[in-house]
């Protein structure tokens, strides 16, 4: 759906034209991969895929929320009445962002939304941190608040980890928010400190292929805050205030001071490792060395199977037969527990690797992945 069909779906809605259209994308995150809670590095860039919001503000203190994804009439609440994870549905996240604008101190008087999204839902590409930013910068723009575009991630990251209650990393809010076509966003997760690095694939006769298994992560919460403690265990062992602080020389010692702490020891590994990976990727992309990230790619997939323990069959499947088939790396991408994968493959590999997926996934028995190419995108902005 385009920002005109969404235009007139508010005003078919609502019985007035919107005040104007906003888009927010997905995410593939390139490298650095559960390092986002442990102040480290992480690479994402913007997918094409977007969440569309058209908004107009109301003075009343009603939000009426309405996805043209979801069935039904719009969900009516009042500002006044928001509360941290009371909410189970879709709506928690819009609903979460309002909150955490009026608890920054921005008067919500309300509003009419109505989203549509093209961002693969459940796949593991931050269609939740889409559907938070696009509502965050419409809000933004209209009541004139002037906050950058990490400000408002670090509102979105308080929705998502206080409303809804998932106790997520600040990256994908981020990479919806700032990234810019045609490149990845190196990010400081500590400070935030960002760096736009050119990633031009085609350029260089290069495709990046995401591969979503249909392996739905909906039991991964749970999971993923196990990892978030262990990596707060290793911290405190170690006595520093985040995993970010043992540098990759440091490791060994480190390693050793933990002891028998056999799963920690892993967690640990995998966060050193992982930051280091994500400044190689750097320095490559750098010098127009593109094709030399495959295999950092595939060592970062390796120790987030191994080591962090959040891969699953079908992603490790889509990984092995996408390197088999010639691709020059390949990872699983975001959270893990299932959601999607990416292979890095020359211009004239993409039908043969996707081929070897899609024959590796009927074989096994699995439901047909879906195969698209990713072109790094712009962030989030107004449409309209
Ligand atoms: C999910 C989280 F939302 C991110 O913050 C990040 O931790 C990621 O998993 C793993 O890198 O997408």
């Amino acid at each position: 759906m385009g920002a005109l069909e969404v235009r007139e779906g508010f005003t078919a809605l609502y019985g007035t034209a919107p005040e104007g259209v906003w888009a927010a994308p997905g995410r593939v995150n390139l490298i650095g991969e559960h390092t986002d809670y442990n102040d480290g590095f992480v690479m994402p860039f913007a997918l094409p895929h977007t969440t569309l919001a058209a908004v107009a503000r109301r003075t009343d203190g009603v939000l009426r929320l309405h996805s043209a994804d979801m069935p039904g009439a719009p969900v009516e609440l009042r500002v006044a009445d928001l509360t941290p994870e009371s909410d189970r549905n879709w709506t928690a996240y819009p609903a979460g962002v309002v909150w955490a604008l009026s608890q920054a101190g921005h008067e919500m008087t309300g509003a009419d939304i109505h989203l549509s999204s093209t961002v693969p839902t459940g796949a593991g590409l931050s269609s939740s941190a889409a559907l938070e930013v696009v509502v965050a910068l419409a809000l933004n723009d209209l009541h004139g608040l002037n906050l950058r575009g990490w400000q408002l991630a670090r509102l979105c990251q308080r929705a998502e980890n206080i409303y809804v209650g998932a106790p997520t990393g600040i990256m994908d809010q981020t990479a919806s928010a700032c990234c810019e076509a045609g490149h990845a966003l190196f990010l400081d997760t500590r400070d935030l400190s960002q760096r736009q690095i050119p990633f031009d694939l085609a350029a260089e006769g290069l495709r990046l292929l995401v591969v979503d298994t249909r392996v739905g992560h909906a039991h991964s919460d749970g999971e993923y805050g196990r990892r978030r403690e262990g990596c707060e265990k290793g911290a405190a062992l170690l006595g520093v205030d985040a995993l970010r602080d043992i540098p990759a020389d440091g490791l060994d010692a480190a390693l050793d001071r933990l002891g028998d702490e056999e799963e920690v020891r892993r967690l640990v590994r995998h966060v050193v490792t992982e930051n280091a990976r994500v400044e190689r990727v750097v320095s490559h992309l750098q010098s127009d060395d593109l094709r030399s990230i495959g295999p950092i790619l595939t060592e970062g997939h390796i120790s987030l199977r191994d080591d962090f323990r959040v891969s699953c069959p079908e992603l490790d499947l889509v990984v092995d037969t996408a390197l088999a088939a010639g691709a020059l790396g390949a990872r699983m991408t975001g959270g893990g527990f299932g959601g999607s994968a990416i292979a890095l493959v020359e211009e004239t590999d993409v039908e043969p690797v996707t081929e070897a997926i899609e024959k590796a996934f009927t074989t096994a028995g699995h439901t047909p992945p879906r195969v698209f190419e990713a072109v790094p995108s712009a962030g989030a902005h107004r449409v309209d």
